[in-house]
């Protein structure tokens, strides 16, 4: 039988990634994401190598979600991993000035979205059972506080914690969960953490070495086809050149 992966945003970075990659390991995909046109380009793309289905999908739409699980071709629905990748960093000036509609989207993308896919595509991992697995990106920031992580650590604290509680309840279907929580990684998450400053997006990366979507999804994959009595709670990835900074302390 072909593995199946359905991954969310897939439109860019870790999920793009993860799809070219799991493509040339012969898995079908089930790609989703808002952008349709790049679902596409993706799906053209791929296509010639592996059956992909492409569904244009707003993960915190949670009728949409379940409609799109409900709606898979017969050929798709043996999903073998759950890829929850979508996600996104806003506001990253200090909690004082950040505005609560980021700090709601952020929520509703990362926690009420993963939470949303999660429920819908676990019947389907539930049914093809041993070997299969959730894979949950997750995030440093939800490990390890820094000044502008606010909501957004606190949303990838939640993937973390979801993953661990996940694994207590799957432990009879033969359904895996992991929580893969890389550093900074460069992607178009920095554009859409800055709102499209190219400089500031820019700054980030500059004169250091950073992850690359192609390092996550390696890793996403590795997850995945590890065999089946192998599961790997949490695995927290960094560039070499980024670490932690010593406490702040207030003075006079
Ligand atoms: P990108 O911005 O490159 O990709 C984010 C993806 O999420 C896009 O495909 C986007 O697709 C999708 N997405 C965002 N909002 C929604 C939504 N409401 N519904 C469906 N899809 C959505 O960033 P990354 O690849 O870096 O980020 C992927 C994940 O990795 C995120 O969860 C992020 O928090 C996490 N992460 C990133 C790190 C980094 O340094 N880059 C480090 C640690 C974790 P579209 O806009 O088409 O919907
Ligand atoms: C984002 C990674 O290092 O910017 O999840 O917090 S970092």
């Amino acid at each position: 039988m072909t593995n199946v992966a359905f991954i969310t945003g897939a439109t860019s970075g870790f999920g793009r990634a993860t799809a070219r990659r799991f493509a040339s390991e012969g898995w079908a995909l089930v790609l989703t994401g808002r952008r349709l046109e790049r679902l596409e380009d993706l799906k053209a793309e791929l296509e010639d190598r592996v059956p992909v289905h492409i569904a244009a999908l707003d993960v915190r739409d949670a009728s949409a979600v379940q409609a799109v699980v409900d709606e898979l071709p017969a050929a798709f629905r043996c999903v073998t991993a759950l890829v929850n990748n979508a996600g996104l960093a806003l506001a990253p000036e200090p909690a004082p000035q950040a505005a609560l509609a980021d700090w709601h989207t952020m929520i509703d993308t990362n926690v009420t979205g993963l939470v949303n896919t999660t429920h819908a595509v676990l019947p389907l991992l539930i049914e093809t059972g041993t070997g299969s697995s959730i894979i949950n990106i997750g995030s440093v920031a939800g490990e390890w506080p820094y000044p502008g992580s606010h909501v957004y650590g606190a949303t990838k604290a939640f993937v973390k914690q979801f993953s661990l509680n996940l694994r207590c309840d799957l432990l009879k279907t033969g359904v895996r969960v992991t929580d893969i929580a890389p550093g900074a990684a460069e992607t178009e998450f920095t554009m859409v953490r800055t709102r499209g400053n190219q400089a500031a997006s820019d700054a980030i990366y500059r004169n250091t070495t950073p992850l690359t979507a192609e390092d996550i999804a390696d890793q996403i994959v590795y997850v995945a086809t590890l065999p089946a009595h192998i599961a790997i709670n949490r695995l927290e990835i960094m560039s070499q050149r980024q670490a932690w900074s010593p406490f702040a302390v207030d003075r006079d």
